[in-house]
């Protein structure tokens, strides 16, 4: 395996010192060494991957110098506009060195999410026309990629791929952990949420350890999952997701639950969901400041207004809790008021689109299964469950 010391210090002895990107769990040891050993200017957690390509080249404009953006592969989608219209030789010709994690390598069991986006990993490459190396494990075979990569960037003024597959990198222990005080889980609120909704809405929830806590509810609780819409992959879309669906059920409420990297990631969605202002959109954001389902790197969560922002984009209100008790009494005044005053079938009162916060602590339960339906099993069992 190839220490994250030796790897990040071979970058930073050829000039290579500015790191932007969205972390991943292939890449948690050398995030976590970059956390700890680049200040934090020089080190961005971007909202989505596409912004730390844009962080990579204002940083090559100020000083000539080249740039690391650090992804999963499920990123790769966001960085083709980028690539293709702002890096690219035939535009601007701008060098990045691109650092991917490859989940859902074939051969290598995974995620149903990973699967179609292991298999196109270097594909997308190849067309996009960006060398690559798949990183040797072996430090001393990896050393000469790594120098090679060096030379496309720094002397050819290329963009290039390193693709990281499972378990290349040793581990790393993060020293620098942002700490904070809330005391309530992701999972207990969760629980709280689901068990304030009522038998006919719907639920879009969002990629990663959400998902999976809402499936192992249902479980415990002996409900069928047919009102839940897992969405395991395209991060950040969950709630337009569910504003597609609440627009067409107005008579069911349809909640969002979301994470914070997620909605950062494509926050600008918030203006869309405001602007079509559906009354039975509650969109429920649990904030623990982390990409936390990926090894719990930071997000800017914690650090902005979201209620705030919601009013401000347009929501019709917004509520924060960070204790069950908070919580429990702001889910009885949505479900009161817009039941109270619900003449026909669909709800009036105060009008959603509403944003619930839940301030939330870092971490899950080391035991959390996986969802164990497909996702395709999921969509009928959802499309079935909204034609009543
Ligand atoms: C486009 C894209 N980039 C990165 C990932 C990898 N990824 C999966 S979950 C996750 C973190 C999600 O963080 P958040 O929404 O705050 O939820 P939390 O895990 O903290 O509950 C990341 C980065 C992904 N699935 N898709």
């Amino acid at each position: 395996m190839i220490s994250p010391k030796f790897f990040i210090e071979t970058l930073k002895a050829h000039d290579i010192n500015f790191f932007a990107g969205v972390p991943d769990s292939l890449l948690k040891n050398v995030c976590a060494y970059i956390t700890d050993n680049i200040d934090s200017r020089h080190n961005i957690i971007a909202a989505n991957e596409g912004a730390a390509v844009g962080l990579a080249a204002g940083y090559h404009l100020a000083t000539g110098k080249v740039g690391v953006v650090y992804m999963q592969n499920s990123g790769e989608g966001n960085i083709i506009n980028p690539l293709a219209s702002l890096t690219d030789k035939e535009v601007y010709n701008i060098p990045v060195l691109l650092l991917i994690g490859w989940r859902g390598r074939p051969g290598v069991h995974d995620e149903p999410q990973h699967v179609k986006q292991g298999k196109v990993t270097t594909g997308l490459l190849n067309v996009m026309g960006i060398n690559y190396e798949v990183l040797n494990k072996e430090e001393e075979k990896a050393e000469k990629q790594i120098l090679k990569a060096i030379d496309a960037v720094n002397n050819k003024h290329e963009v290039f791929a390193l693709v990281i597959e499972k378990d290349t990198f040793d581990t790393y222990k993060l020293q620098n952990v942002e700490k904070n005080d809330l005391t309530l889980s992701r999972e207990e609120a969760i629980q709280t949420v689901a068990a304030a909704m009522d038998g006919r809405d719907a639920v879009v929830s969002t990629t990663g350890m959400i998902s999976r806590e809402l499936f192992e509810y249902r479980a415990a609780m002996g409900q069928g999952h047919e009102r839940d819409f897992l969405t395991v992959g395209s991060m950040g879309h969950a709630s337009q997701i569910a504003l597609g669906i609440a627009l067409e059920k107005p008579d069911r409420r349809i909640w969002c639950f979301d994470g914070d990297g997620a909605t950062v990631m494509h926050m600008g969605s918030m203006a869309i969901v405001a602007d079509k202002a559906p009354k039975n959109f509650v969109h429920v954001v649990f904030n623990n400041g982390a990409h936390d389902s990926v090894g719990g790197q930071p997000t800017v969560g914690l650090k902005i207004n979201l209620p705030a922002i919601a009013l401000a984009a347009g929501y019709k209100a917004a509520f924060s809790a960070e204790t069950r008790e908070t919580l429990n009494s702001i889910l009885s005044t949505i479900n009161s008021q817009q039941l109270n005053n619900s003449t026909t079938q669909q709800f009036n009162s105060p009008e959603g689109p509403i944003l619930l916060e839940v301030r939330v602590k870092k971490g899950n339960r080391p035991d959390l299964g996986r969802p164990t339906t497909t996702p395709i099993q999921n969509k009928e069992a959802l499309m079935n469950f909204l034609k009543d």
